[in-house]
């Protein structure tokens, strides 16, 4: 490997110095249909890359593929490896969750590390990720994740300044560390960063903690909503999630997946999501349920035992985590209402006409039906729809709908709720219907008390 791949990162890291007595891991990979020489550069740089002593094994776990190479061509190439490797196989397909439990119970480092089957580590990614659990081992540790491309296979490191977030689709996304965490950490970009969500495919966690926390929600199929799923129950019941900066390990992001979703791609992800609002976000699985019509109607099965376990393990409510972990989500902690915003004398709704960033907002015949209509007017004074915020820049309009800031600005309005006018401070002028122009954008105008200036917030509910 050439050089630059492996010292590149940062050179204060490459100082730092860990115990020599440190937990032991097993590695488990799970796949499905995966390519040869990915799956085996995985396994290659985890056996490389690793010192001995601490690789206590690998444990591959197929979930039914149906490729022939991944069978006893498989099976027999690993035999001549210098670090055990077993192959275990799922029965039947079952998803990444269910596979990862199986590989977990068979395994036996005091650590377990789980790794996607396209990854690369890099030199040095498991000492600094084992060090910290060491010191608390109710932490759990994540690589920062560097992007290998899936036409080039070109490595880029990828960036400590990003930590783990969601939206309120509860898609996970990576967002900037706000400075409050740049503070915590002194400016040591050493330090590990306290990630509100993880991407849910490289992390290692101490083997008991795994179990004391509740392993997974093996209802969960497929694919998606576990990385959210494990992250808020962590925070919520006395854990911690965190980055290790001086941990590097490549991921290959792919643009297709080599699989398909039995019964549905949208379904296995809803079902899946449905699970995780309802045993860990309280009131708040709202936001998800109005942004996102018709996933009310999906069938979730039964989730008492993951209740069950919230008791007892005595969780902190959704609010605690969105006050003290993630104060910049993009649900708002506060709020004055979520639903439509209806003006009175059109008694049309405001709509973002498919939640384009930079795009004037719109308005349209109203249709209750959530989705492109809901907007929570929050207790900051921003009207949000997700990440995007109605915005005003200049006297007389546009209304845009723009990143979120925080920063109240061009996004801060006054709701009167007297007069039903929405002021924005910065102009002084008030939200009004559209002008015989367009007729589907809302304008700026002069407070004057107009039918036209008044909107009705309404606090919406979806059947939940
Ligand atoms: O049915 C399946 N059975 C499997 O064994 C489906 C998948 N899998 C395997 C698959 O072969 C792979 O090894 O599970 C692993 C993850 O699947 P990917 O690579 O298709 O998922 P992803 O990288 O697109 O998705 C991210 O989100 C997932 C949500 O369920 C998992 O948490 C993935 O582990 C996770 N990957 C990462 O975090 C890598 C960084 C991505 C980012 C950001
Ligand atoms: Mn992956």
């Amino acid at each position: 490997y050439p050089k630059a791949r492996l010292f590149s990162f940062c050179s204060r890291c490459k100082t730092k110095v860990y115990p020599d007595e440190l937990p032991n891991t097993s590695v488990v990979i799970v796949f499905h249909n995966e390519a040869w020489s990915t799956l085996l550069r995985t396994v290659y740089s985890v056996i490389n890359r690793s010192p001995r002593y601490l690789l206590s094994e690998v444990i591959l776990v197929d979930d039914a593929s149906e490729r022939d190479f991944l069978k006893l061509t498989l099976e027999n190439y690993v035999k001549n490896l210098e670090v055990p490797v077993k192959i275990i196989r799922m029965e039947e397909r079952s998803g990444l969750i269910r596979a990862r439990l199986r590989g977990a119970a068979a395994s036996k480092g005091q650590v377990i590390t789980f790794l996607d089957a396209h990854c690369e580590c890099t030199l040095g990614w498991l000492e600094p990720l084992l060090a910290r659990i060491k010191e608390d081992r109710k932490t759990v540790v994540c690589p920062i994740i560097d992007v290998i491309s899936d036409d080039t296979f070109e490595y880029m490191a990828g960036s400590d300044m990003t930590y783990g977030g969601f939206n309120w689709k509860l898609n996970f996304r990576w967002y900037p560390v706000p400075q409050r965490e740049m503070d915590r950490r002194k400016g040591d970009r050493t330090l590990p960063v306290r990630t509100p969500t993880m991407a849910g495919g490289l992390f290692s966690i101490d083997r008991n903690y795994f179990e004391e926390i509740g392993t997974y929600d093996a209802g969960m199929d497929i694919w998606g909503g576990e990385n959210l799923e494990m992250s808020f129950r962590i925070w919520q019941c006395g854990g911690s999630l965190e980055i290790v900066t001086c941990s590097h390990v490549g991921h290959v992001f792919r643009k297709a997946t080599p699989y398909t979703f039995p019964g549905g791609t949208g379904h296995v992800i809803n079902k899946n999501n449905r699970r995780l609002a309802e045993v860990w976000m309280d009131e708040f699985k709202d936001f998800f349920y109005i942004i996102s019509p018709g996933v009310v109607k999906v069938d979730y099965g039964d989730v008492s035992v993951r209740k069950t376990l919230r008791e007892n393990l005595k969780c902190k409510p959704f609010s605690w985590y969105l006050e003290n972990i993630y104060p910049d989500s993009q649900i708002p902690r506060r709020y004055y209402s979520l639903g439509e915003i209806r003006n009175v004398e059109t008694n049309q709704c405001l709509d973002n006409m498919g939640r384009k960033e930079n795009e004037k907002v719109g308005i349209f015949n109203c249709h209750g039906m959530g989705g492109n209509q809901v907007f929570s007017y929050t207790a900051d004074k921003e009207i949000r729809t997700d990440d995007l915020c109605l915005d005003v820049s200049r006297l007389s309009g546009p209304v845009i709908m723009l990143k979120c800031h925080h920063m109240r600005g061009n996004q801060l309005w006054e709701y009167d709720a007297e007069r039903l006018t929405l002021r924005h401070v910065n102009s002084n002028q008030c939200l009004d219907e559209p002008s015989e122009e367009d007729k589907m954008v809302p304008t700026m105008q002069d407070c004057s008390g107009s039918r036209s200036q008044q909107w009705l917030l309404r606090n919406m509910t979806l059947g939940a």
